[in-house]
C-alpha cells in the first residue's frame, strides 16, 4: 500500500471540520439532552510563534474535547490570545513597531500555527484581549466593581526603575537592579487600584477544600499564599516620646510575651519615617534598607541590620518593665502591622538579632517532659545557644502562664491583653490586596478620571470603551499615554471642569481573571450572557502551567466571586478540575567557544555531536534543561509539523510521559511517533481483503477470533478509562497493545476472523482518534465508512467481554499478608494452593517449615497456616 502522507491529508480533513462546522459550539437549545463539557486550556500570549509547551498543552486540551464530543457531550472549546503587555511594548521600542500591529501580526502567525495542529477548537469564538470589543466589558465590570465596594485606592509601596520610570514586579527586580536599564530599584510609595482580595481571603481558602481535581500541591501553594495565621495585636506603649503612641505589633505567639526583649519596625513605618526626619542617621539607615526592594525573598536573605531608636517600649505584662525599640530591615512594612516585639529565645530571626546586638535571650517555653535538673540545663543552654527552640512546650518563667501547654498560653495571653485593653486575638494574612495599576501603555485603560474638585470620577457607561489611543511615542522613558499630548486632557463628566484620565492601564491578570466567563458569549453586549455563563460554567476541564498555581488561578478565583457579587456570573469557584502538564525538555549543547549551539546546527557522526559536516570540532552535549530561548535548545512545532505531520507532533507529545511529568523531546523519539504512523495505517489498509464490510453481521465465533474480540473490548474499556483520567500515555500504550494484537492475529474461520479484525481494526481508528485526528479520519474513510469520524459516537465496550478470566487472590502467612498469586478463574483448590505454596515470598515466609494446614477461599484469599 501507498504511504499515509500527512502532508496532504491533514489540510484536507482541516478544511472538511471546518466547511461541516464540526467543532462550532452548540447553544444550550441546540443540543437537548447533551451534558456539557467546557474545556480550557490556558490562552496563549501571543509572543510571536507557539513553542512545544504549547503543542503539549493544546494537545492534552484537544484529546478531551474530541473525546467528550464523541461521548455524547455537548462541548466548549474555545481559543483566544492573552495579548496585552510588556513584550509588545520592548518590541515596540527595540524595534519601532506598534505594539497593536506587532501584536496582531503574532496572533495571525500562531492562529495558522495551532490550526495546523487540526485543533478541535471552535475559532468563532476566539478574542482578543487587547480588542476594544473585550476590554470595553473588563472596563464596565470594573465600575460596578468600585460600586460593589470590592475595589479601593490607596498608598503603597512599588520597585520603581528611576531610569525606565516604570514600576517593576518583584520578579523584575534583580540583585536589587531593574531588569532592563539595570540601575538600582528604589522603592516608592505611589497611590494605586487595589482589588480587595483579602476580604476573601478565607473564602478562597474555603473554596480550596471543595476542588478536589484540582492537584494537591496547587491547593497547598495557595494555602500558603494566602497564608492565613491566627494571632494577636499588642500594644506596646512607647516611652521617650513627646506624644502618648503605643506601638502595635503582630505576634503569631503571644505565648512568648515574657520572653520578649526589644520591640523592631520596619523601615517604612510610619514611626520611622517621624524620627528619621530629625535623624539623618536613621535617614542613611532608611535608605541602605530601602534598596532590598520590596521582593520578601531579598529581605529574608539579607543580613539582619537594626538600628536602635533610643526609645523603650513598656511591656504590658510586667510592671516597670521595657524593651528598647530598634528599626530592622528583616521587619515588612506590609505584613502585620509592620512592627513586632522579638523573642530571641524562641525565633530564629530575633536570635541572630539579639545575639548581634547583645540583646537578653530568655527562655519562656521548653518541652513538656522536662523537669527539675534537666529543664534548667535545657533553660540554661537555650540562654546561651545561637539556636531558638521554636518547639512544642509548656510555658516558663511567664508569670500567670506558667504551665500552660502553647495553645493554651496563646489564649490566657490573649484574654489578659483584652482585659487590659492592650491588644487582641487577630487573624493576619500573607496575602496581599491586589495592585492592578500599571504605568504602561499596552493595556486595559482605567476608566476615570481625576477632577482636583470632584475627585475620581468613574467614565460614564456611554463613554466606554476608553480606547487607547493609536499615536504614541516610545521615544521617552515613562508612560506613553502620560506624554500623549491631548488624550489624557478632558472635562470632568461631574462639573465639567478640566480633568485628567486616569493613565494607568491595568495588570494583565485582570485580562485573564475572566476571559473563561467570556467565552460563554463572547460577541454579547454586557460582559457575559448571564444564561450562557449559567449554562457552560464552570469550566470542566481546565489545563495549564503549574507557573500558574499561584496568582492567576487565585486572581481568577476572586474575580469569579466579584463577577458573582456584580451580577456576572453565578458561581464562585470557576474550574472544577485543574491539570498542570509537565515541561518539554531537550539536551543543551555548548560549542568550544562556550557558547550554546542549537540542534538544528548539529551534525551528528556515531552519536556524536558536531560543529562541521567534517566532524571537526565536537559539541559538549549538556544536561537536559526545559526548551528555552536562553539555552538554545528549543525545537520549532513548525518544523516537526511540515516534516512528519501535526499527528506524529501531538503523538509523540502524548506518548513518552505522564502529562503532568516533563517530556524530553528527542528526534529518535519523534521518528519512532512517526513510524508508527506508518505502521498505523498498513494495520488500517494494508490488507482490504482480511476485513469483513462495515456493519456486517456477527458470525458465530471461533476460539481465535473470540480472544481478539475480548481484547479489543479490554483495551477499548481501559483506554477510556484512561483519557477520562487523564493519563494519555497509558492510553497510547493501549493503542500499541491493539495494534500489536490485530498484526498477530491469525484467522482460523475465515468469516469469523474478517468480522473481529474490522471490529478490532475500527475500534483502533476511534480510539486513535482523539489523539491522531487527521490519521484516524483518513483510515475512518479508506475503512469504508461514510461519516466523519470527528461526528461519530465513541464506541461501547461489551461488558460481559470485560470479565477477566483469571484472578488473583493474596496470600497470607499465619494471617500476614505475603504476596498475590494470579490463577485461573476456574482453577480447582489444589491448583490454587500448589501456586500460592511456589510463590518465592511464600516460601521465605516458611523457612523451610511445612504448613499445618492450607486454606483457600475461592476468588478471595489464600491462607497458609504454619
Ligand atoms: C513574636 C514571636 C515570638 C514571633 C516567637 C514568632 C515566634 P507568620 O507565622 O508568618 O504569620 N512578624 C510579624 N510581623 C512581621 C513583619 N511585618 N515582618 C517580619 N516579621 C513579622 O509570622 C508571624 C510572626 O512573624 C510574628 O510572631 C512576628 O514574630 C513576625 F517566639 O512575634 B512573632
Ligand atoms: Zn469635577
Amino acid at each position: 500500500t501507498a504511504r499515509y502522507n500527512a502532508k496532504t491529508a491533514e489540510p484536507k480533513w482541516q478544511e472538511t471540520w471546518d466547511r461541516q462546522g464540526c467543532f462550532r459550539t452548540r447553544e444550550e437549545s441546540e443540543a437537548p439532552g447533551k451534558d456539557k463539557y467546557y474545556v480550557l486550556e490556558m490562552f496563549p500570549y501571543p509572543s510571536g510563534r507557539i513553542h512545544m509547551g504549547h503543542v503539549r498543552n493544546y494537545t492534552m486540551g484537544d484529546v478531551i474535547a474530541r473525546f467528550k464530543r464523541a461521548r455524547g457531550f455537548n462541548v466548549l472549546h474555545p481559543m483566544g490570545w492573552d495579548a496585552f503587555g510588556m513584550p509588545a511594548e520592548n518590541a515596540a521600542m527595540e524595534n519601532k513597531v506598534h505594539p497593536a500591529d506587532w501584536t496582531y501580526k503574532n496572533i495571525a502567525a500562531m492562529r495558522g500555527q495551532l490550526q495546523a495542529m487540526g485543533l478541535a477548537i471552535d475559532w468563532e469564538r476566539e478574542f482578543a484581549t487587547c480588542d476594544p470589543s473585550y476590554y470595553r466589558h473588563e472596563q464596565a465590570m470594573f465600575l460596578d466593581m468600585v460600586e460593589a465596594g470590592l475595589i479601593t485606592r490607596k498608598k503603597s509601596y512599588v520597585n520603581w526603575d528611576p531610569v525606565d520610570m516604570t514600576v517593576l514586579a518583584n520578579e523584575q527586580v534583580i540583585d536589587g537592579k531593574g531588569w532592563r536599564s539595570g540601575a538600582p530599584v528604589e522603592r516608592r510609595e505611589l497611590t494605586q487600584w487595589f482589588f480587595k482580595i483579602t476580604d476573601k481571603a478565607d473564602d478562597l481558602l474555603k473554596g480550596l477544600e471543595g476542588l478536589e481535581r484540582w492537584p494537591d500541591k496547587v491547593r497547598i501553594m495557595q494555602t500558603n499564599w494566602i497564608g492565613r495565621s491566627e494571632g494577636a495585636r499588642v500594644f506596646f506603649p512607647v516611652e521617650g516620646l513627646s506624644k502618648d503612641y503605643s506601638l502595635e505589633v503582630f505576634t503569631t505567639r503571644p505565648d512568648t510575651l515574657f520572653g520578649a526583649s526589644f520591640c523592631a519596625l520596619s523601615p517604612g513605618h510610619p514611626l520611622t519615617r517621624e524620627l528619621a526626619e530629625k535623624d539623618a542617621k536613621l535617614a542613611a539607615f532608611v535608605r541602605e534598607c530601602e534598596q532590598l526592594g520590596t521582593s520578601e525573598e531579598a529581605i529574608e536573605t539579607a543580613e539582619k541590620k537594626g538600628y536602635d531608636t533610643g526609645l523603650r517600649a513598656r511591656h504590658p505584662f510586667i510592671e516597670g518593665h521595657s524593651v528598647p525599640v530598634f528599626i530592622a530591615n528583616f521587619v515588612l512594612m506590609d505584613y502585620g502591622t509592620g512592627a513586632i516585639f522579638g523573642c530571641p529565645a524562641h525565633d530564629q530571626r530575633d536570635m541572630d538579632f539579639a545575639r548581634k546586638y547583645a540583646l537578653p535571650v530568655l527562655p519562656v517555653v521548653a518541652p513538656k517532659k522536662l523537669q527539675g535538673a534537666e529543664l534548667e540545663t535545657f533553660l540554661s543552654e537555650l540562654g546561651e545557644a545561637n539556636e531558638a527552640f521554636d518547639g512544642d512546650g509548656v510555658a516558663v518563667n511567664s508569670d500567670f502562664l506558667n504551665g500552660l501547654e502553647v495553645t493554651e498560653a496563646k489564649r490566657a495571653a490573649i484574654e489578659k491583653l483584652e482585659a487590659l485593653k492592650l491588644g487582641e486575638g487577630t487573624v493576619n494574612y500573607r496575602l496581599r490586596d491586589w495592585g492592578i495599576s500599571r504605568q504602561r501603555y499596552w493595556g486595559c485603560p482605567i476608566p476615570i478620571i481625576h477632577c482636583p474638585s470632584c475627585g475620581s470620577v468613574p467614565v460614564p457607561r456611554a463613554d466606554l470603551p476608553v480606547e487607547l489611543p493609536r499615536d504614541v511615542s516610545f521615544e521617552k522613558p515613562g508612560n506613553p499615554l502620560d506624554h500623549h499630548a491631548t488624550w489624557k486632557h478632558v472635562a470632568c463628566p461631574k462639573c465639567g471642569g478640566k480633568a485628567e484620565r486616569e493613565t494607568d492601564t491595568f495588570d494583565t491578570f485582570v485580562d485573564s481573571s475572566w476571559y473563561f466567563a467570556r467565552f460563554c458569549s463572547p460577541k454579547a453586549e454586557t460582559p457575559t450572557d448571564i444564561a450562557a455563563a449559567n449554562y457552560w460554567l464552570p469550566v470542566d476541564q481546565y489545563i495549564g502551567g503549574v507557573e500558574h498555581a499561584v496568582l492567576h488561578l487565585l486572581y481568577a478565583r476572586f474575580f469569579t466571586r466579584a463577577m458573582k457579587e456584580t451580577g456576572h456570573v453565578g458561581l464562585d469557584e470557576p474550574f472544577t478540575g485543574l491539570f498542570t502538564q509537565g515541561m518539554v525538555t531537550h539536551e543543551t549543547y555548548k560549542g568550544p567557544d562556550g557558547r550554546w549551539v542549537a540542534p538544528d546546527e548539529l551534525f551528528w557522526k556515531d552519536g556524536k555531536p558536531f560543529l562541521d559536516e567534517a566532524a571537526r570540532t565536537p559539541v559538549k552535549v549538556g544536561a537536559i534543561e526545559k526548551m528555552s530561548k536562553s539555552k538554545r535548545n528549543t525545537i520549532d512545532p513548525t518544523a516537526i509539523i511540515d516534516q512528519y505531520g501535526a499527528d506524529t507532533a501531538r503523538w509523540f507529545m502524548l506518548s513518552d510521559s505522564p502529562p503532568e511529568r516533563d517530556v524530553q523531546w528527542t528526534e529518535e523519539g519523534v521518528e519512532g511517533a512517526w513510524r508508527f504512523t506508518q505502521r498505523f495505517w498498513r494495520i488500517v489498509t494494508g490488507d482490504p481483503a482480511s476485513l469483513a464490510e462495515p456493519g456486517a453481521p456477527m458470525p458465530a465465533l471461533d476460539e481465535v477470533a473470540e480472544a481478539l474480540h475480548r481484547t479489543a473490548h479490554q483495551i477499548l474499556a481501559a483506554l477510556t478509562a484512561h483519557i477520562e483520567a487523564l493519563q494519555f500515555n497509558k492510553a497510547v500504550a493501549r493503542i500499541y497493545e491493539l495494534a500489536n494484537a490485530i498484526s498477530a492475529f491469525k484467522p482460523q474461520d475465515e468469516a469469523a476472523g474478517k468480522w473481529v479484525k474490522r471490529e478490532a481494526v475500527d475500534m483502533l481508528v476511534q480510539m486513535a482518534a482523539p489523539m491522531m485526528p487527521h490519521l484516524a479520519e483518513e483510515s475512518w474513510q479508506a475503512l469504508g465508512h461514510e461519516t466523519i469520524l470527528a461526528e461519530t459516537p465513541w464506541p461501547i465496550a461489551d461488558e460481559s467481554l470485560l470479565v477477566e478470566d483469571s484472578v488473583t487472590l493474596p496470600v497470607q502467612v499465619n494471617g500476614k499478608r505475603r504476596d498475590e498469586v494470579t490463577v485461573p478463574r476456574d482453577a480447582d483448590k489444589a491448583a490454587v494452593e500448589q501456586a500460592a505454596l511456589g510463590l518465592e515470598k511464600v516460601r521465605n515466609a516458611l523457612d523451610g517449615k511445612t504448613p499445618k494446614k492450607v486454606i483457600v477461599v475461592p476468588g478471595r484469599i489464600v491462607n497458609v497456616v504454619v
